[in-house]
């Protein structure tokens, strides 16, 4: 049995996409190892939240968790900023780590965009701490989207550099799991870009807190095309909006996308679209309904984070103790 690590931005609107390509899988996941799902506030930092947005994001995370079917009594549900550990081991890999290596991540230059000199430290730095997410509590597995497969490798080049430097096999290298399960999911109204907690449109992607009628509208207004569906999918690979629809059902249902194609071919959008309402409405809205039921009580969430708090910090304060004493700090 590993220890698996995986956490999501308090940034708001939570979408289908954080859930297929994310919290559904964790959801199995847990059975089988000890599993630490955090709630990455220090990261989401790097956005500048108001305050008070903020604890309202973490907490809407932490019920979605717990609303999917994440067991706070079994895995640790807790927000990053309260355990220091994380802050205090990213320092040490900070030390360890070449701009060079920074340089090179996708996901900085895709955030920074044009205003790269405006951008933050936070978020050029964001895959070291990310390293020591992981690393602090030597997890073994991270659960991830393809998104994420270079901050992984980086961790796992921070690990190495760490062992390298101190002459020990302190860190194992942990390894991402990169689910079949988990799917991509593309915006509704850009089949090329991910669907996406900041897209300035909300018609771009499906809510967690989106009612029933919100979720049919969204699927009717999103972006397909006249043509009928083919039965294999390499024939629509220049309709990247209409394969993306394919592919949340495929997801949904637990079938291949090859499968989906063959069952509506030569259908047009209007009727398939009615049946991936239906197949959305069926996972989410029970999860909508116990996510709002959570949230009606902040002191049970609150307890199940201080719960998953204080498991974490416990696990992590053993941890950098003996990390700081590998460097060669005083333990006084
Ligand atoms: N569109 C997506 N399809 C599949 N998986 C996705 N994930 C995010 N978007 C999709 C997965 O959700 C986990 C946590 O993501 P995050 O919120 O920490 O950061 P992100 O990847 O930057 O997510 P967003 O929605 O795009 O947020 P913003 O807009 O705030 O940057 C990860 O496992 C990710 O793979």
């Amino acid at each position: 049995m590993g220890r698996i690590f995986s956490g999501i931005q308090p940034t708001g609107n939570l979408h289908l996409g954080n859930y297929l390509g994310a919290i559904r899988n964790w959801v199995n996941m847990q059975r089988a190892h000890e599993s630490l799902f955090c709630i990455v506030d220090l990261h989401a930092l790097t956005t500048h939240p108001e305050p008070q947005k903020l604890q309202e994001h973490i907490r809407e995370v932490a019920a979605a968790y717990i609303a999917a079917g994440i067991d706070p009594e079994k895995s640790y549900i807790f927000p990053q900023s309260s355990v220091p550990a994380h802050c205090e081991l990213a320092w040490i890999f900070s030390c360890l780590t070449p701009l060079g290596w920074l340089n090179r991540m996708i996901q900085f230059k895709e955030k920074a965009g044009k205003q790269r000199e405006q951008a933050n430290l936070g978020l050029y730095a964001y895959p070291v701490l990310q390293a020591a997410d992981i690393l602090i509590y030597k997890a073994t597995h991270v659960p991830i989207g393809e998104d994420q497969k270079q901050h992984i490798e980086l961790a796992r080049d921070i690990a190495g550099a760490f062992n390298r430097q101190y002459g020990q096999d302190y860190f194992e290298l942990p390894e991402p799991i990169i689910l079949k399960t988990s799917a991509r999911i593309m915006s509704l109204r850009d089949g090329t870009v991910k669907m996406s907690k900041s897209d300035s449109s909300d018609y771009s992607r499906i809510n967690f807190l989106d009612d029933t009628d919100l979720i049919a509208h969204k699927i009717r207004k999103a972006k397909t095309d006249s043509d009928p569906i083919s039965g294999k999918p390499e024939a629509m690979e220049h309709r990247p909006e209409a394969l993306n629809l394919l592919g949340i059902y495929a997801t949904l249902a637990n079938l291949t996308l090859e499968e989906v194609c063959q069952q509506f071919e030569g259908s047009t959008f209007a009727p398939f679209k009615k049946k991936l309402i239906e197949q959305i409405l069926a996972e989410m809205d029970p999860i909508r309904k116990r996510m709002i039921d959570l949230l009606k009580d902040q002191t049970t969430i609150d307890t199940f984070l201080k719960k998953g708090s204080d498991k974490a910090r416990s696990l992590a304060f053993h941890h950098i103790k003996e990390i700081q004493d590998i460097v060669g700090f005083l333990s006084l």
